[in-house]
């Protein structure tokens, strides 16, 4: 604890904070303020917030142990946590002292903010869903601890060059984390590969034993999890593969200087990167080991903490209730069960049953290909022993569906833990079904699916274990750090508890029809677009109007998400201007962000279009910036912060049954931006929620999309019926965008025109209708901030807090634990 900041939890003065501050400046950076880089101050303000919460967060762990709480253990290969710094001093509570304190050494607080590094060790909504739920649980007070990766590199840095996204290293790292503090004392040996045996224990039992052919250490690093505004701070524990023997001595005095490091390259190979791609079968291999690595891990770490408070391995899921963040930690059913049976002397059947009242698991998409599952082979080279326990549990389950469906062979080879339609694969998703006393989708369309389809036979055998939990986000991070005007507007309005319990937002409602703080309101947004302009110009060099309607779709680039059908309305009035100079329509800037899989060509042709037509449409006199159309790079949580308060229209236009549940579109809601959308994931629930006036719902219904399929989908009808339709894609086809080369797009718009999987073709009339209705409404400022506020007063649902209180009562059957102060 830093002297400065006094030794107890009591908050430190300004005076305190400044001096905790030039003291880090000097112990920790040994720099003076004259001649300090602007990142050794941001590593002395870092450390000092750190300070701040190291009390709290030890009380924390201290309760936990005493109290012997059930925790809640969130393993996930993800977690986008975005930056730390503002968000620790909003949870603390210190943003004004800090920033005046900053302020009077001579500083800006915001800039020494921009100058930390993301840790970007997520893909997408995934992890940055773990990272809300972090949150809240610590808000909540509630005994948890995130389980992860500690990716070296996390998702590439994005840029644009030429029109097509360049992928460069993301070297987060590069100057030191403050915000973690590494435990080598809680290290753990990781197996892999080898073959098992079988031998006789001192009592004449049979035993099986896996004799490894490589092990590596896993090291922790924990981050403080602080809850906003309470004395509780959870732990973010990551983990990083090194060599159990990091130097080999002999080697090197033979003269072998590489061979001597060579184990230290191939283990600490294993944390490396956080794989961006889902779609290629490269590097499988690794990627199976680095979800082996983490789960096992986090599992030995648990059991350590289980029999470091007394209590017996048996109660295991007395201690802990473990959720699965998809299928990526799945695997740890097969583990548990052997650090039960064969590290802890378990019984099988008990084992099962401590391990199956732990687990619970989350599905996060519907698409087939997502669910993940492993060439038996592979599986077997890295986990030998595990392909046994799966067989094991397989054969005991499917004893139990034989006996429930008499005969029913083929539901029998549906249900199999092993798929053996072709070549033979491990299905993870059901060995997390399986092994879970749990089930979810993430909104309530998705949970329906989920039963109907992908899950359905599942469902048949377990109705009971089936529920829904509609995801959220933090208001702390996503509303309260990232729109501060808004946040201190809403405050005077309705006081500020709505922070903690986002339910009250509702409590805005009656403003919007207050016309001093419409006015207020507008303004706010006015003052965001500004700034959001001037990152537009400063990282693209297109320079946008903050007055007209910022359209935008912030989200990883993927066809199902369908940025491509909102290019084509972007052409369709791009041709109407042509044809009609004088067109009467509302100026627009449509804004993108989003990054492709390194491996997913069809993504990163999208965006070539998007800055393709961009680069046409922008500098094109004709269309006298009433369009314009900026794809702005590397989008990230950092960025998300400035983007979603500068929105005035959400675009959430996947293809209905395809979009699990989605997050950017609650976090535009509750920063006021209006949705246009299809029925798909959580936009239905945002729909019901707002109110049908603040959402403009276009296309086929996930119903109608399988009516649809069924009765045999012929999209040329479409481009031939429709003449708009017709002429935007020809114009994309024959080179218009792309300098005259005509195949440049070729592969997007004969995709289109012949197979069309996302169906865009049929939405496209009822989108470009839908927008006509938004350009229309946009025209009355004032009832388009009536809706705007609206739409924020009622968008207290999506609060991750609510998300969480849903798991808690009906999943962990856990409740809050406070740390008294
Ligand atoms: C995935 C799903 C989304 C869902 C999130 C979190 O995220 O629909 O909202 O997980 O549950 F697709 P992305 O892969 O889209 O980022």
């Amino acid at each position: 604890m830093n002297a400065a900041l006094g030794r107890d939890r009591s908050l430190p003065t300004r005076e305190g904070l400044k001096r905790a501050f030039l003291d880090h400046l000097l112990y920790t950076q040994n720099k003076s303020l004259a001649i300090a880089s602007r990142n050794d101050l941001y590593q002395a303000l870092a450390h000092t917030i750190r300070d701040c919460m190291l009390r709290t967060w030890f009380d924390t762990a201290s309760s936990y142990k005493a109290k012997h709480s059930r925790m809640v253990a969130y393993l996930s290969a993800e977690f986008l946590m975005g930056p730390y710094l503002g968000n620790n001093v909003l949870n603390l509570g210190l943003m004004d002292e800090v920033k005046a304190a900053i302020a009077e050494l001579g500083l800006d607080f915001d800039d020494l903010a921009n100058q930390e590094e993301e840790p970007g060790l997520g893909n997408g909504g995934l992890g940055r869903l773990a990272a809300c739920f972090i949150d809240s649980l610590a808000s909540l007070e509630i005994p948890a601890i995130g389980y992860g990766i500690r990716y070296e590199y996390g998702i590439f840095y994005q840029t644009i060059i030429d029109g097509w996204q360049v992928e460069n290293t993301d070297k987060w790292l590069r100057y030191g984390n403050p915000w973690e503090i590494q435990h080598a004392e809680w290290s753990v040996e990781i197996k892999l590969g080898g073959r098992t045996e079988t031998y006789t224990d001192d009592a004449g039992k049979f035993r099986v034993r896996w004799v490894p052919e490589k092990t590596v250490a896993g090291v922790p690093f924990d981050s403080p999890i602080l809850g906003y505004r309470v004395n509780t701070a959870n732990t973010l524990r990551l983990w990083r593969a090194e060599a159990t023997e990091a130097f080999d001595f002999p080697t090197f005095n033979r003269g072998d200087y590489l061979g001597a490091v060579s184990k230290k390259v191939t283990s600490e190979n294993l944390t490396k990167v956080l794989y961006p791609n889902d779609e290629s079968d490269q590097g499988k291999e690794l990627r199976l080991e680095q979800q082996y690595f983490f789960v096992s891990c986090s599992l030995q770490d648990m059991l350590r903490i289980q029999i470091n408070r007394g209590q017996p391995v048996t109660e295991f899921h007395l201690a802990f209730a473990i959720q699965l963040n998809d299928t990526h930690p799945a695997i740890g059913v097969a583990e548990l069960m052997r650090l039960l049976v064969d590290e802890h002397q378990i019984v099988w059947e008990q084992a099962w049953d401590v391990t199956r009242q732990t687990f619970a698991y989350t599905n996060h998409t519907l698409l087939p290909e997502a669910l993940e599952r492993w060439p038996l082979k592979l599986f077997e080279r890295v986990l030998p022993r595990h392909l046994e326990i799966i067989y094991e549990i397989n054969a005991r389950f499917l004893n139990e569906v034989r006996i429930r469906f008499l005969g029913d062979e083929s539901r029998l080879s549906r249900l199999s833990l092993i798929d053996e339609s072709g070549e033979r694969y491990v299905r993870m998703a059901h060995l997390a079904c399986v092994g879970s006393s749990a089930i979810n989708g993430v909104a309530e369309l998705h949970s329906e699916l989920l039963k109907r389809d992908v899950l359905a036979d599942f469902y048949a055998m377990w109705p009971e274990k089936f529920t829904n939990v509609t995801n959220g986000v933090t208001p702390r991070r996503w509303i309260a750090l990232s729109n501060p005007r808004q946040t201190s507007l809403v405050s005077r309005a309705i006081g500020n508890d709505w922070i903690k319990d986002f339910s009250r937002i509702k409590e805005l409602e009656p403003f919007a029809d207050d016309a001093g703080f419409a006015a207020d309101w507008q303004a706010i947004k006015r003052d965001n677009k500004i700034e959001l302009a001037g990152q537009l110009l400063q990282r693209t060099g297109i320079r946008v109007d903050p007055d007209s309607m910022f359209d935008v779709q912030v989200k990883r680039i993927h066809e199902y998400k369908r940025q491509h059908l909102a290019v084509l309305h972007i052409v369709a009035l791009y041709h109407r201007l042509k044809s009609d100079p004088n067109l009467d329509v509302v100026p627009r800037t449509f804004i993108f962000g989003g990054k492709a899989a390194p491996g997913y060509h069809r993504a990163k042709l999208i965006i070539k279009l998007i800055t393709s037509v961009g680069d046409v449409v922008n500098n094109d006199p004709a269309v006298r910036d009433r369009l314009k159309v900026v794809f702005l790079p590397n989008f990230s949580v950092t960025r998300g912060q400035r983007i979603y308060p500068a929105a005035d229209l959400s675009e959430q236009i996947s293809l209905a049954g395809k979009e699990a549940s989605g997050t950017g579109n609650m976090k535009f809601a509750m920063n006021g931006a209006l949705t246009i959308g299809t029925m798909d994931g959580a936009n239905v629930e945002i729909r019901e929620e707002v109110g049908a006036d603040q959402f403009f719902l276009f296309g086929l219904t996930a119903e109608e999309v399988y009516a649809l399929r069924a009765r045999g989908y012929s999209p040329s009808d479409y481009y031939r019926n429709n003449a708009e339709l017709h002429a935007v894609l020809d114009l994309i086809r024959s080179g218009f965008f792309s300098r005259g080369d005509a195949n440049l797009f070729a592969p997007l718009i004969d995709e289109l025109m012949h197979t069309d999987p996302y169906m865009l073709l049929v939405d496209y009339q009822s989108y470009v209708d839908c927008q006509g209705e938004v350009d229309r409404t946009y025209r009355d400022t004032q009832d388009w901030t009536r809706r705007s506020i609206l739409n924020a007063a009622r968008s207290g649902k999506f609060s991750s807090d609510r998300s969480i209180r849903d798991y808690a009562e009906r999943v962990w059957k856990v409740g809050p634990a406070p740390v008294s102060s």
